[in-house]
């Protein structure tokens, strides 16, 4: 039975489920690939997925959906077995990334605009049909001394907004990735300046566009201190200050909120979103659409050798359990030890 694009939104955030951000692009998955000293080939790159997709208990009890990319929607199993049937088999939604990644933006020597609006909605008629269900599109903010300029914010959040309006057209819950880095010295209150910005003018292009909020799903930074800021705030300010900027600049008809990780170390991601779930009343469900924090662990565990197969699994299935948790506010440190 075919679901509609409200119920695959709602599906996407059930409760302690989150999805997995397995969309890396030829050029990302090959630095972390060279991280392990591993080749990246179709077949490893074919290998590594399979590994992640067949890991069962986390497909079936922690992961909602999966976002792929272009080639690995494309592809099956070592045994034949198309990755979408996969998925689909383990009770996860597939979902695919549609940007084309960033380009410098004219006039804008430091700043980003991402691209891919040209045949966009014939590549969404064709994912449809290769059974993705949702899609997403990322926009790269970077916080700097003059920057962003207001013309980044309105190029990033207008792309946004006429991709989630075609995406929806093709029958796909559009993801909205506004992504402010979190490299640099700012502080965390410049960080909820600037995500406050991005976001209201994020809603103001939607409208503008038509889009159905009920069908769509945001994806966020968390409000951070800048990597390089001397002054680090705590989980409780990080989790107090972006629930504050979500609730300013989100409206309530959003059905979910899937947080990116964005460099954030495994434990911390978790516990960020685990503070942000206990401590606070909601209008929308909070969750994760983590790329590194939930493959990290699996990554280094699997190698590259066919033998470590189940380590990696078993390294995997430990993130997506805590961060499921964390969905639920249910997220200790202890719970680390103990596994
Ligand atoms: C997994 O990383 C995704 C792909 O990035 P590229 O297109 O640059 O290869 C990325 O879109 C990802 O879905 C989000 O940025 C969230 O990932 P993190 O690692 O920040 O949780």
């Amino acid at each position: 039975m075919s679901m509609t694009l409200e119920q695959v939104a709602k599906a996407l955030v059930a409760d302690g489920k989150g999805i997995l951000a397995a969309d890396e692009s030829t050029s990302t998955i090959k630095k972390r690939f060279d991280a392990i000293a591993l080749t990246s080939t179709e077949e490893a790159r074919r290998d590594y997925r399979e590994m992640l997709f067949r890991s069962t208990e986390a497909m079936t009890d922690h992961i909602s959906g999966v976002i792929l990319f272009d080639e690995t929607i494309r592809q099956s199993a070592k045994d034949g077995t198309p990755f979408v049937e996969l998925l689909t088999r383990a009770g996860c939604i597939p979902g695919i990334k549609v940007d084309a990644g960033t380009k410098p933006l004219a006039y804008h020597p430091d700043e980003q605009i991402t691209e891919g609006l040209d045949g966009l909605r014939e590549r969404c008629q064709e994912y449809h049909k290769l059974g993705a269900r949702f899609t997403k599109w990322r926009a790269v903010i970077t916080i700097g001394k003059d920057i962003p300029s207001r013309a980044c914010i309105l190029t990033n959040t207008h792309a946004l907004a006429r991709y989630a309006a075609i995406a929806q057209e093709a029958g796909l819950v559009p993801i909205v990735e506004p992504e402010l880095l979190m490299d640099g010295d700012h502080t965390i209150d410049r960080c909820l300046e600037v995500t406050e910005r991005v976001l209201h003018s994020l809603y103001a292009e939607l409208n503008m566009q038509d889009v159905v909020l009920e069908q769509t799903l945001l994806k966020p930074n968390m409000v951070i201190s800048g990597t390089e800021c001397p002054q680090q705030a705590g989980i409780e300010e990080v989790a107090e200050k972006t629930v504050k900027v979500l609730k300013r600049t989100v409206p309530a008809a959003v059905p979910g909120i899937v947080f990116l990780s964005g460099g954030q170390s495994d434990e911390i991601a978790t516990a960020h979103l685990s503070a942000m779930n206990a401590g606070h009343d909601l209008p929308w469900p909070l969750t994760f659409s983590y790329g590194r924090a939930l493959q990290a662990a699996a990554i280094k565990a699997w190698g590259g050798k066919s033998e470590n197969v189940a380590a990696g699994q078993r390294a995997f299935t430990h993130r997506a359990k805590m961060n499921g948790l964390a969905a639920q506010g249910r997220y200790s440190a202890d719970l680390e030890k103990a596994a």
